[in-house]
């Protein structure tokens, strides 16, 4: 095998803006055919319900059954996989499970109210969602861990029903993954999978209950899926390659960084890993690292391709340089393998997760740390923030005024009512002033 070169960028180039551009655009473009099935496949579950389901199931999945009621696993099934599975890997589930709980809780957000002078009660209310749909996708990209860290937080948010939705091509069943929805208390399971499965659980079907959000990766026919049914139904993030990002201060082993640029290069051809560092012989000693484990990694094919199309080594001028290139890609996970990374901290503004330190590798975090795994990618870290317990609760404004507060805030309301043209308002206003009005 030839050696892999990675593309080296600094921060110094006079190009450097349009090389960064360049690095970071990936090949987002859904194609027209995709849009046109799911589009069909929604139409029919929403007008021909379980029918529709049980057809494209045997379709695409080549599983037939007579009804979708046998699609359920119900929870015999569930607690049995709890023992199918190797001892190991169930206690390292409970493991990561007690700790990602333990990390939500402290997200729960209460309700609050507060009075004014007059007696006016002002306040928000928290509430969960009813019911959350998780799809969870079938075969080799199924992952035990993205159960933990999409179920828990629902339950932690008190949400009253998790329903999970997962596909069994040809009925073969993930026992992991089926362990991790009991141990993370989801409520029912479906072996279903695809648009059909979005489409399930937006729209209801006989046998499966319409959810108030759907949350949870999947293919590109179940990202379109839940871009289409956005505004039915509520929908988490769509996610993106995955992405790391590790600014080094050269004192790190090179292989401990190499192996963490791999492990996010290990999910998909189009994954990204980038490293960033003040010292030059260090990304050299990191290329020749990553070239020395390269042959002993079980996906090496997808990382050489993942890392030959869009991994980057830039130098900078120090760690502060380090900080603002960073805050450009705003990438999903951040590695702070430096010194003295609370130091740092204060200059990073846009990363999913941040990972402090040289022992924090960030498959910590993809597992057991706590923190949620699923987070903005593909730069949308400026804007947004990992999936947690907000996002399985919502919230209600709280008024409730005084005689007194209506008669003082009924006044500005009138004047602004008035201003805006609008009568009705005005005098629903005016009618609780002291005095009345017409
Ligand atoms: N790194 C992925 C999550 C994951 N890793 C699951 C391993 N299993 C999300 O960015
Ligand atoms: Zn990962």
């Amino acid at each position: 095998m030839t050696d892999l070169t990675i593309k080296r960028l600094n921060a110094s180039q006079s190009d450097f803006d349009a090389a960064l551009a360049k690095l970071l655009a990936w090949d987002d473009s859904v194609d027209h055919q995709v849009n046109e099935s799911v589009r069909h496949i929604l139409h029919e579950v929403k007008t021909r319900g379980d029918q529709a389901v049980l057809e494209f199931t045997e379709k695409f999945d080549r599983l037939s059954v007579g009804s979708v009621a046998e699609l359920e696993m119900d929870n015999a099934r569930l607690q049995q996989s709890l023992k199918a599975i190797p001892e190991d890997q169930r206690v390292a589930l409970e493991q990561a499970a007690e700790r990602v709980r333990d990390y939500h809780e402290r997200q729960n957000q209460k309700s609050w109210q507060y009075e004014d002078a007059d007696g006016t009660v002002l306040g928000q209310k928290v509430t969960p969602l009813d019911r959350a749909g998780l799809y969870v996708p079938g075969g080799k990209a199924a992952y035990p861990s993205s159960v933990l860290m999409n179920a828990i937080p629902a339950k932690v948010a008190g949400v009253g029903e998790v329903i999970m939705v997962v596909p069994t091509p040809d009925g073969v069943v993930n026992d992991m993954v089926l362990a991790a929805a009991a141990i993370a208390g989801v409520d029912r399971v479906f072996t279903i999978g695809g648009a059909q499965a979005v489409g399930a659980l937006a729209y209801g079907t006989d046998t499966i209950p319409s959810v108030d959000k759907i949350v949870g990766p999947g293919n590109i026919f179940v990202a379109t899926a839940k871009r289409e049914v956005f505004g039915v139904v509520g929908i988490d993030m769509i996610a993106g390659p995955s992405e790391i990002l590790v600014i080094s201060d050269g004192k790190t082993d090179p292989d401990w960084i190499a192996m963490d640029l791999f492990s996010q290069a290990e999910h998909d051809e189009q994954a990204q890993s980038i490293l960033i560092s003040p010292d030059g012989a260090f990304l050299d000693a990191v290329e020749a690292s990553i070239n020395k484990l390269l042959p002993t990694m079980e996906r090496a094919d997808i990382i050489r391709t993942s890392m030959a199309d869009r991994a980057a080594l830039i130098q900078v001028a120090d760690l502060k340089e380090a900080a603002e290139v960073s805050n450009r890609v705003a990438p999903e996970h951040l590695e702070l393998s430096v010194e003295d990374p609370e130091a740092m901290l204060e200059d990073i503004r846009h990363a999913g997760a941040i990972f402090m330190g040289r022992y924090t590798a960030e498959a910590l975090g993809d597992y057991c740390a706590g923190p949620n795994h699923v987070l903005p990618t593909s730069g949308t870290a400026r804007f947004s923030s990992p999936l947690g317990v907000y996002d399985f609760q919502k919230r209600s404004s709280i008024i409730g005024f005084s005689a007194s507060g209506a008669d003082r805030m009924g006044r500005v309301a009138s004047v602004l009512a008035r201003g805006e043209g609008l009568t009705a308002h005005a005098r629903s206003a005016e009618y609780r002033i002291k005095g009345g009005a017409s």
